[in-house]
């Protein structure tokens, strides 16, 4: 463990010069991380696992990376809790899963990956345990648990086990898609994790439907739990080798299938929140992280060494209108150091920008605006003192849209994936207050408004001086 703690923070030393490395977000010591996996409270910790490479910065031989936390925001580095066996169930990957407390023996339900990761039938589910607090992990000799989808589903995926426990049984829901149909989430049962027995889709999706949020041919990574008076089943939605955005459906759940009502993007910030995997705490409340991905070059990765970040831990809620309430958990105020006050910031038509004295790559925005007349308003951050570099963070009153304007983030052409504009539908009412939470963690943007709605982005800025806040407001309603 001794030589295992030097490396990673000697790794960690190595990489802190970079300054699109994020310094309070979670990210491994070095190369690639995607998804957050089988997050659970041990013994008064939490443990995050993650989908890592740990060899390159690039997606590839998926291990299960962990660390631990008191607090849920100050992580320490553990070994790496699965590695793809040389011959085995899962010798082309451990892919995403998650981890139960089975009468007091901690088990990952996991993908085991064996030859073309791309074929359904490759993709099996494989159980480890750990007897040691979590941070050696057993494979069980009898993998796979399940070896395949269900005969005569014509599935376009079957990956990411999701257990909960329903008095004395057990019930998985694997990410998976029906050929021609669309993403679907299929449902199992078992006494003990070991034998699981096929029941039937928990929902299908419809791939041809697009009056409400298209979610596309496979649903990854399914989360189902029960919030309020709802159920709450979110995915990610995968389409043409895609993983394109995560969402949520609310619903109810009758006789072991879930009826949706409503279907809602999870963050407007598509695959920069991607993969979520919740934590239901001591409370019965569900706490949430996604995957940051990357939106610069793979070179730009690859001479990095690193590549994708953990959002902060999000507190779900249900609010009154039916929708999902999203806020960080309370735990992230700890992070907050000396602060600065600003009040009565008046914008006019002919005053329209205001340049806040405060600077940094690193910090928490907390503003209420009352866009007034307003028809277009925001905070700009990571600006440069000649405005060649800016981004903005934007209320459209026209459009009623609640959007990260990324187009003039960076000069380098290496930022082109990352000129383009992040936005969805978003309303503050006649009186009503935009209140935002702005994180700025070096390239991390995450934007909480109104505890409705989420952006979550990243910029590369190329000055050393793009550090700049600032306020906008543009035209006057007649
Ligand atoms: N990432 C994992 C899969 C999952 C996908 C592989 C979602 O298990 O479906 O790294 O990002």
């Amino acid at each position: 463990m001794n030589s295992f703690r030097s490396q990673a923070k000697r790794l960690r030393e190595q990489m802190a010069e970079d300054p699109h490395r994020p310094h309070y977000h979670f990210l491994p010591p070095s190369n690639w991380m995607n998804d957050p996996n089988g997050v659970i409270e041990w013994n008064g910790q939490y443990h995050l696992f993650y989908q890592h490479n740990p060899n390159h910065p690039f997606w590839d031989n998926m291990h299960w990376g962990h660390a631990v936390s008191d607090d849920l925001v100050h992580w320490v580095d553990l070994p790496i809790a699965l590695t793809p066996s040389t011959s085995g169930a899962d010798e082309a990957g451990c892919w995403s899963g998650c981890t139960v407390n089975n009468n007091g023996v901690p088990t990952i339900l996991y993908t085991g990956v064996k030859g073309d990761f791309r074929l359904p039938h490759n993709q099996r589910i494989c159980i480890a345990t750990s007897t040691n607090d979590l941070v050696l992990w057993e494979k069980y000799t009898g993998n796979p648990v399940i070896s395949h989808p269900p005969d005569g589903l014509n599935v376009t995926g079957f990956r990411d086990p999701y257990v909960w426990q329903e008095g004395q049984v057990w019930y998985m829901a694997i990410g998976s898609g029906i050929q021609d149909i669309g993403g679907a989430v299929l449902l199992y049962r078992s006494k003990d994790l070991y034998g699981w027995e096929y029941m039937h889709p928990l929902c299908v999706g419809d791939k041809h439907e697009t009056s409400t949020l298209w979610t596309g041919s496979v649903w990854e990574v399914p989360q189902f739990f029960r919030l309020g008076d709802k159920y709450v089943l979110i995915v990610t939605v995968w389409d043409n080798d895609q993983t394109l955005y995560s969402a949520y459906f609310t619903g109810s759940y009758r006789d072991h299938h879930f009826i949706p009502e409503a279907v809602h993007k999870l963050d407007f910030g598509n695959q920069h929140f991607c993969a979520p995997h919740t934590m239901i705490d001591s409370q019965g409340l569900p706490i949430m992280w996604g995957w940051i991905g990357e939106s610069r070059s793979n070179e730009a990765q690859q001479a990095a060494g690193w590549a994708g970040v953990m959002s902060l831990p999000r507190a779900l809620s249900l609010r009154a209108d039916g929708k999902l309430g999203v806020c960080p958990v309370q735990a992230v105020e700890t992070l907050r150091g000396e602060h600065q006050r600003l009040t009565n910031i008046n914008l006019t038509s002919t005053s329209s920008d205001f340049s806040i004295d405060m600077q940094g790559k690193t910090f928490e925005i907390v503003a209420d605006i009352d866009p007034a007349k307003a028809l277009y308003c925001g905070i700009k951050v990571r600006c440069s003192p000649n405005s060649e570099e800016e981004t903005y963070i934007f209320y459209d009153a026209v459009r009623k849209r609640l959007g990260v304007d990324r187009r003039q983030s960076t000069i380098l052409q290496d930022g082109e994936k990352s000129h383009d504009v992040h936005e969805g539908e978003f309303e503050v009412s006649p009186g009503e207050t935009l209140c935002l939470r702005v994180f700025i963690d070096c390239s991390v943007i995450e934007v909480y408004a109104n505890n409705s709605a989420c952006i979550t982005s990243r910029v590369y800025p190329s000055r050393s001086d793009s550090t700049r806040v600032g306020v906008f407001a543009q035209g006057q309603a007649r």
